[in-house]
């Protein structure tokens, strides 16, 4: 342990605060560059700047506080962090725990005149959600190389806007290229949104690897008809298609004896009318599975469904990939430093697989990474009721402080 202590009152005050930021009678929603996401970004800069650190955002919007003491200048830094857009009618701790607990820890340190080897710095990515623009992960996947910037700038959302033109509307089409800093290690603080912390009692959890995902939208195409006198026997009812593959992914999910999990999350119906059989619907898919090649045999097993099913009720099926990432494995020597510190403090702690996805997969493909999860009450996040406990939240932060020290300090 160390002898700098963090102000738990100030992370959870705003933590608190930023939850109030975007919030209407609908709930809490800050989608990424809307209007709400520059409400967040604006108090976040405030709260980075109150700091003393310098404040960079690059050209995907990516926020940046920088604490470089100057003899640190030419070092690559100590990353933390995470994000702070929202799904709709979230909760208020999925990303924005990361990053302002990443805020606090660096505060703290810089306040009780901590001397860093190397500079420290907090990230808030851009578009981790993916709700409005895919993919998810965005502002983290062009940091680290794996999707060209121009390419996510061009991101047209599903309102039609394009991100580009967004991020500039709202002030944070930044200046600096992404990835203009290198992270000598990247360590991401998160809630587990998942129930195996509380379930087992603990208080940590030191995260070492992440499934793989993939974001598909599907189209099909039927025939509008009359509801009242089509024989059942003459319909390409897309409605009825949709439905299908509803219950086929949950049924192939529930019954296989793998980890796999499969949503559909959005699903839309056209002409949307009582008495008319819809000629299109179009739904997401989401499938994870820490392993790549069962995800790939998910996959596989979707497109050979889908041409049965095209063949059966005469539907002409189209698949778009939204987004795949494949598992992550993060760094062993994070992840057991992780663990050392949970031990020092007493803080059961076990090592686990990430089932959401995080900008630390992204990151991992440039610089060390490992996460450090808080447990959720009953497991539930992406939901108003997403709650950690006070000490739970002071507990993880006071983890972070350490690991940090501890990989500052080498
Ligand atoms: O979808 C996810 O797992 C993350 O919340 N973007
Ligand atoms: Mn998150
Ligand atoms: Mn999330």
């Amino acid at each position: 342990m160390n002898d700098v202590s963090i102000s738990g009152g100030r992370l959870l005050k705003r933590i608190f605060k930023l939850g109030s930021v975007g919030r209407d009678a609908e709930g809490l929603t800050r989608l990424a560059a809307s209007d709400t996401d520059k409400l967040g970004r604006d108090q976040l800069v405030r709260w980075l700047q109150q700091a003393g650190l310098e404040v960079a955002v690059d050209r995907i919007g990516n926020i940046f506080g920088v604490w470089q003491p100057a003899p640190t200048r030419h070092m690559a830094p100590v990353m933390v962090g995470s994000h702070i857009d929202t799904v709709i009618n979230a909760g208020m701790y999925d990303g924005c725990y990361g990053v302002l607990a990443g805020l606090e820890v660096i505060q703290s340190l810089k306040e009780q005149d901590f001397e860093p080897a190397r500079p420290i710095v907090v990230a808030a990515f851009t578009n981790e959600e993916g709700v409005r623009f895919a993919p998810d992960m965005m502002g983290s996947l062009v940091y680290a190389g794996g999707l060209a910037l121009n390419e996510a700038l061009a991101t047209i959302g599903t309102d039609g806007s394009i991100l580009a033109d967004e991020l500039r509307r709202i002030g944070y089409a930044g200046d600096k290229a992404p990835g203009y800093m290198k992270p000598h290690a990247y360590v991401e603080l998160h809630i587990e949104q998942g129930p195996i912390l509380e379930r087992e009692g603990r208080a940590i959890g030191a995260v070492e690897n992440l499934q793989g995902i993939s974001w598909r939208k599907i189209t099909i195409d039927g025939t509008a008809n009359h509801a009242g006198t089509t024989p059942i026997s003459m319909r390409a009812d897309a409605g009825y298609g949709a439905a299908r593959i509803t219950t086929y992914l949950r049924e192939r999910a529930r019954t296989s004896a793998t980890q796999t999990v499969a949503t559909v999350g959005c699903l839309t119906l056209e002409p949307n009318a009582i008495n008319v059989i819809p000629s299109r619907a179009t739904l997401t898919v989401d499938l994870r599975d820490p392993f790549e090649h069962r995800l790939r045999e998910e996959e596989a097993a979707l497109d050979d469904f889908l041409k049965r099913l095209a063949e059966e009720e005469a539907l002409r099926i189209s698949v778009e990939t939204l987004s795949r990432s494949s598992p992550v494995s993060f760094s062993q020597d994070i992840v057991a430093t992780v663990e050392a510190a949970a031990g020092k403090r007493g803080l059961s702690c076990r090592r686990m697989t990430s089932g959401a996805g995080h900008d630390a997969q992204m990151i991992a493909a440039v610089a060390p990474t490992a996460m450090i999860f808080v447990p959720s009450a009953g497991g539930i996040s992406h939901n108003p009721a997403e709650h950690s406990s006070e000490a739970d939240l002071i507990a993880g932060a006071r983890v972070l402080l350490d690991v940090v020290c501890a990989i500052a300090r080498r």
